[in-house]
């Protein structure tokens, strides 16, 4: 990390090596409101699946429910993968979860945790975001696949105290190094998922052993009402949190989770 409060070097993503990347055709461009929104309008003109566009600066990245993602310019990754899934749609839950999996893996020191259904973690601080958005187009429907990975992000630059970047967990990284490992992890984990060779529950084996919310005490905010409070102890067969509450099991499929403590 830099001393004396001095700006960390933030150089430009390494257009040449990115752009020579076989399988994938990489759009860098400057300054875009955000990648999925992005994404989403190349999508409905007919984009082809496998376009990743990546910001060096995101002015107004989206969270889920209308929330707001802030990184500063060139501190972060803020991409968007374009596919055009052909599973069902029972299995379209599975794909965040399925790209939580591959950033957690792509973060060096192979301690990257996930938090259902849509964070990654160090320690208990979030490194990462991911949005995946259903688009429907002229060819049928399309998954915009966002993620926001906070790289040099200094203490002061964080939007929220339960932030982190790799930077400030040691972590030192190019942008272009950590693009090319998550998108090969990505095509590990989402290639052989969706065309079936590695089944559902195979994927809810890998998330529920990588995941830090599991063995935790939660408080789960659903969008229809009342939150849902006890211990989540799972992940379902549909990709859902599985709590304990004082009134049995309840399973939820989206909500934000908190992490209120270990269960003791
Ligand atoms: C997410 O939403 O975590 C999904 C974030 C997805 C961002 C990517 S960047 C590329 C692509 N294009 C987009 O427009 N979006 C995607 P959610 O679970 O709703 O969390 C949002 C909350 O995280 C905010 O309300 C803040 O509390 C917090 N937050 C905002 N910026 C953050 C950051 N850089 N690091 C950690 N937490 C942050």
């Amino acid at each position: 990390m830099p001393v004396n409060g001095a700006a960390p070097a933030r150089p430009p993503l390494d257009r040449e090596r990115l752009e020579a990347l076989p399988r994938w055709t990489i759009e860098i461009v400057d300054a875009v409101p955000s990648t999925n929104a992005y994404a989403a309008d190349l999508a409905r003109d007919g984009a082809p699946e496998r376009l990743v566009v990546v910001a060096e600066h995101q002015t107004r990245g989206r969270g889920r429910l209308d929330r707001v993602w802030e990184t500063p310019a060139r501190s972060a990754l803020t991409l968007s993968i374009l596919l055009r899934p052909t599973i069902g749609p029972e299995r379209w839950p599975w794909l965040p979860l399925v790209t939580g999996l591959a950033v957690a893996d792509a973060i060096p020191g192979g301690d990257g945790q996930v938090k259902w259904p849509n964070d990654v973690l160090l320690g208990d601080r979030k490194v990462a975001g991911i949005l995946v958005e259903r688009v429907e187009t002229p060819d049928g429907p399309a998954a915009v696949v966002g993620v926001g990975i906070n790289v040099t992000m200094t203490e002061d630059e964080l939007p929220v105290p339960t932030a982190t970047s790799l930077a400030l967990e040691g972590r030192d990284l190019s942008r272009a190094e950590l693009l090319l490992g998550l998108l090969a992890a990505f095509d590990d984990r989402a290639g052989a998922w969706s065309d079936g060779q590695v089944a559902d529950d195979v994927v809810r084996e890998e998330y529920a052993a990588r995941c830090a919310t599991i063995g935790q005490q939660v408080r789960v905010d659903v969008p229809s009402g009342t939150p849902v409070d006890g211990r989540a102890v799972d992940i379902d067969s549909g990709g859902r949190l599985v709590v304990e509450t004082g009134d049995g099991t309840t399973a939820v499929g989206a909500g934000d989770v908190v992490h209120v403590r270990p269960a003791g």
